[in-house]
């Protein structure tokens, strides 16, 4: 009773290999079939994705460019030089910027940062700022999370006499800016062992470097209070930047998240207050409740907000700025629904759309600051890649989003002559284009895809599932143990699984405000009766009846009822047998 188009991908694991596995870690198979997917094969690379340490992470000296990138700015601390820091106004741009400029206050040295403004300078470095920074005389200019295709913007810097020190996770063009150090982990020549940080990631990288060396080895007290708070900005950022949660990604997400309840960021607290959250934050809550908060001000105006409650000085302040991008989050919401309804109207009633592989729509009245957001929920409902132009007189500025399987950044590319500036990554990317060449555009895109992906089938939706389990295998014990995989998101998604021959052994119920849920109290074979809940999904309470038997796929939960913890299964699929 899901669409029936979807095809259940049922992973298998051989079970002498799962008995194995789960006694060498002492845990539940149902954990260590989860593993194995993930391909945690042996007892020592399994027990570093369970405990990821910092240790586990590479030198920053791993970096080509580290070294020449570290004494630049360690002669810059020492000739007390005028330091601009660029970032951006999404969380990865704001955390990254946030990171150094809090580097560079606890170095006591002159160090502002500049974020751009979305309406003026688009996204990225720009002139403006680059002649600005000469101006007030900075020598020295630091890009994060940007910067790797900023050719003309980083020459002038040097025409200028400022020196670049690129900081970027962006796909690397075939022509590099005259950076005085690049630190990419895309960069062709790069042997890093990984390579799918996010910008805050390397900036954490480069702030490593830097204390490393400046200590001689050594991290004293202060470094590493700033080491932790700065683990806690590069863990919302990977996930806010949907970069995979596996390797040193998974080590700073994981231990990042961990340290935030008691971080010594004044920001971070307050945004956890404001967000109702006194535990550690999973992946959901991270998703969900603090990187829309921190994205609010970038797509209503504000651009620097993000930025100014990562560097906030303490908590009254930053408890002032956040509560300002909640107001502003809630007023987001509005645009953002409206948007994602004429979006999908124009797709729907425009049946030229039906056979095209990319979808690319542009309008008058979709905002700049919110076209990322409504790709992305087109992407989910025609389950194609989208790009959204917004049109503002003969110019457009567009985002857009992709689908596994499919390197948006990569077909852009082939189609670099028809835009006026385009940077992105395989799953996402940003543009400029003229009205006129909107059209030309969409053709050339699809052109693109049809050509790439003639054989796959990436337009046909899957439901990926860990394995197919007995309900009796759902215990207390072995579900607590699942949480040890978290955070989930991109690259670790939660762990999905399916059974068959499960009997609903009561009516169904509809429960829950809005669109509703779905409850339904199953049973396999003789086992206890299970708490079912399908959220927002209401619509097939009609469908099932008592006695009907089910094939369902579903996350396991724990409901804590006054205290009283018990398994119910989140349903996310079922169908008749
Ligand atoms: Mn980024």
């Amino acid at each position: 009773m899901d669409d029936a188009t979807t095809t259940w991908c049922i992973a298998q694991q051989l079970s002498s290999e799962v008995r194995e596995l789960a006694s060498a870690l002492r845990m539940p198979p149902l954990v260590a079939r989860v593993l194995i997917n993930r391909g945690l094969r042996d007892e020592g690379a399994a027990g570093r994705y369970l405990r990821p340490m910092p240790g586990h992470l590479e030198s920053p000296f791993a970096f080509r460019q580290m070294n020449l990138a570290v004494n630049r700015i360690l002669g810059a601390l020492q000739r007390n030089e005028k330091i601009l820091v660029q970032g951006d106004y999404d969380v990865d741009g704001s955390a990254s910027a946030a990171l150094l400029v809090n580097l560079f206050r606890m170095l006591g040295a002159q160090a502002e940062a500049s974020i751009p403004v979305r309406a003026v300078d688009g996204y990225g470095l720009n002139e403006r700022v680059v002649r600005e920074a000469a101006q007030k005389g900075v020598k020295l200019l630091i890009t994060c999370d940007n910067g790797t295709t900023a050719v003309r913007e980083v020459s002038l810097a040097r025409e200028l006499g400022i020196d670049t020190i690129i900081t970027d996770h962006h796909t690397v063009p075939p022509e590099l800016p005259p950076a005085y150090a690049l630190l990419n982990p895309h960069v062709a020549e790069e042997t890093l062992a990984f390579r799918d940080l996010c910008g805050a990631g390397v900036a954490f990288k480069l702030a490593l470097g830097i204390l490393e060396r400046a200590g001689g080895g050594r991290i004293d007290a202060a470094a590493r209070e700033f080491l932790h708070s700065a683990q806690s900005l590069v863990a919302l950022a990977a996930i806010a930047d949907v970069v995979p949660l596996r390797g040193e990604n998974r080590v700073f997400a994981r231990f990042g998240l961990g340290l935030m309840p008691d971080s010594a960021n004044p920001g971070i607290r307050a945004l956890m207050e404001v967000a109702s959250l006194t535990r550690v934050p999973t992946g959901t809550d991270v998703g969900f409740k603090l990187a829309p908060r921190l994205n609010a001000g970038g797509r209503m105006g504000r651009e620097t907000l993000a930025l100014e409650i990562l560097t906030a000085p303490s908590y009254g302040e930053a408890m002032k700025l956040v509560q300002e991008c909640d107001v502003l989050n809630r007023k987001r919401q509005q645009p953002d629904r409206e948007l994602t309804k004429l979006a999908s109207d124009i797709v729907r009633s425009d049946s030229s759309y039906e056979g095209e592989r990319v979808l690319v729509v542009g309008h008058e009245d979709f905002q700049p600051g919110v076209v990322g957001i409504v790709a992305a929920r087109l992407t989910e409902t025609f389950n194609k890649p989208a790009v959204l132009v917004a049109f503002n007189g003969d110019n457009g500025r567009g985002s857009g989003r992709s689908v596994p399987g499919f390197h948006l950044y990569n077909a852009l590319n082939e189609c670099a002559h028809l835009m006026k500036r385009f940077g992105g990554h395989e799953q996402a990317a940003g543009l400029e284009i003229t009205r006129e060449n909107f059209g030309v555009l969409r053709r050339a895109v699809n052109e693109v895809a049809d050509k790439h992906v003639l054989n796959a089938n990436y337009a046909s939706p899957t439901l990926d599932l860990d394995a197919e389990v007995s309900l009796s295998e759902l215990t207390l014990e072995a579900v607590d143990t699942l949480a040890l995989l978290e955070p989930f998101g991109e690259g670790n998604p939660e762990p999905q699984f399916c059974a068959r021959s499960v009997e609903v052994v009561a009516a169904p119920k509809v429960v829950g405000r809005g669109t509703g849920h779905l409850s339904l109290l199953l049973r396999q074979g003789d086992g206890p009766a299970l708490r079912a809940i399908g959220f927002g999904l209401a619509a097939l309470a009609e469908n099932v009846q008592r006695g009907d038997r089910l094939r369902i796929a579903f996350s396991p939960i724990v409901n804590d009822f006054r205290g009283a913890r018990s398994v119910e299964v989140s349903l996310k699929a079922i169908r008749p047998e």
